[in-house]
């Protein structure tokens, strides 16, 4: 009879501190976008890894908000960069009750998954996807940690023509939302700067042979070639100008600009011949930032950074810094003030963002590649 009493005020003990346990902990899911399968699945991986380790840190610090003890929770999604197969993770990670996601990589995804994401008021920060059209939908759940194609091609633009004193330049791009787009506003960079193009051609983000065109640039005798794509294509389309004695310049934006590239253009590229721009970048002092991110990444994942994984990481951290400052986990609580980040420190510099909830005083990153790696040329704002 004892024993049973016992026993009985034992179960009931351990369910009140059972649920106790519950009310003072809480799992808070998180959600991550990119392309883990496909062509540029290398730069999908490096994205997740990011998100990873920021999760990951974030859960050993351990993090109370609202009283509670927070497990923040990953839910990483492979939209193979379609935008169909973006929506629909998307709609999955809506579905899953994320509180906010971090992507996706591509500009091609994130602009079709961002009214998903709008309609169901959870936040969404791009750390990669480049075009304008992303932030100017006037949504108020869209933000992105990095510069814009109009920065980035313009940029460019003025560079080839400036800087690589380039005479007759041609233009190739990927037809997706980025690579048109950063070729349109590397044009008008160009012609800004009182360049000329010579030629216009096309491709798509899966193709491999690229002799038609490249065979009509090369009767224009260009002196640089930008491509507005992604490294995927940019490495075959390297080999196949060398093959075709096309010794031009090779530009690109930050979809080239990646650790990747030398593999992919397999011996195919000159000392300096490639110049690309990463759609961020730090100086200074906050290069140990960065540096030491990459220890860390390179320690945890047995891999280099290919391009934006640091700033995937940032992004996690300020969405979770804008939770810890309204004290609450719930997107609409915590949305304003993500919006209202100002002077947030982070690996990749300080994030505060503008009306749109693009970053501002964006910077960008010029680089070449020596010797199979990237090698920093300037940074620029
Ligand atoms: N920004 C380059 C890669 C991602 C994108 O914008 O599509």
């Amino acid at each position: 009879m004892m024993f049973k009493f016992h026993a009985v005020a034992g179960a009931v003990l351990l369910g009140f501190v059972s649920q106790h346990a519950i009310a003072q902990e809480a799992v808070v899911r998180l959600g991550h976008v990119g392309p883990t399968s496909g062509s540029i699945a290398h730069l999908g991986k490096d994205n997740e890894n990011g998100a990873r380790l920021a999760v990951e840190e974030l859960n050993a610090k351990g993090i109370s908000i609202g009283g509670k003890k927070i497990k923040f929770e990953l839910l990483a999604e492979d939209d193979a960069a379609d935008p169909k197969q973006g929506t629909a993770a998307a709609q999955k990670l809506v579905d899953s009750k994320v509180v906010g996601v971090i992507g996706h990589l591509n500009s091609g995804t994130s602009i079709p998954a961002s009214k998903i994401y709008s309609d169901a008021g959870i936040p969404q920060i791009s750390p990669s996807a480049t075009n304008p059209r992303y932030t100017r939908q006037g949504y108020k759940t869209t933000f992105r940690v990095v510069a814009d194609d109009v920065h980035l091609g313009g940029t460019l633009g003025k560079y080839a023509v400036n800087q690589l004193k380039g005479k007759s330049i041609a233009v190739v791009d990927d037809r997706t939302a980025y690579g048109q787009g950063v070729a349109d506003e590397f044009e008008k960079g160009v012609k800004a700067a009182g360049g000329k193009v010579v030629g216009r051609e096309f491709t798509n983000d899966k193709a491999t042979d690229f002799t038609a065109i490249l065979t009509s640039l090369k009767a224009k005798k260009p002196d640089v070639v930008f491509f507005g794509g992604m490294d995927a294509v940019a490495g075959p389309m390297l080999r196949q100008m060398k093959q075709l004695g096309i010794s031009a310049k090779f530009m690109g934006g930050d979809g080239i600009c990646t650790g990747e590239l030398p593999k992919l253009a397999a011996g195919s590229m000159g000392d300096g011949q490639v110049v690309c721009a990463e759609a961020g970048g730090v100086e200074g002092e906050a290069k140990k930032s960065m540096e030491d991110f990459g220890k860390k990444f390179k320690a945890k994942f047995n891999a280099d950074v290919q391009l934006y994984a640091p700033y995937v990481y940032d992004a996690v951290n300020v969405m979770v810094a804008a939770m810890q400052k309204a004290n609450s986990t719930e997107p609409a609580k915590f949305l304003p003030v993500l919006a209202a980040t100002e002077g947030y420190k982070g690996v990749t510099g300080t994030i505060a963002f503008d009306q749109k909830g693009d970053i501002k005083n964006g910077a960008l990153t010029l680089y070449t590649y020596k010797a199979g790696k990237r090698d920093q040329l300037a940074v620029v704002r």
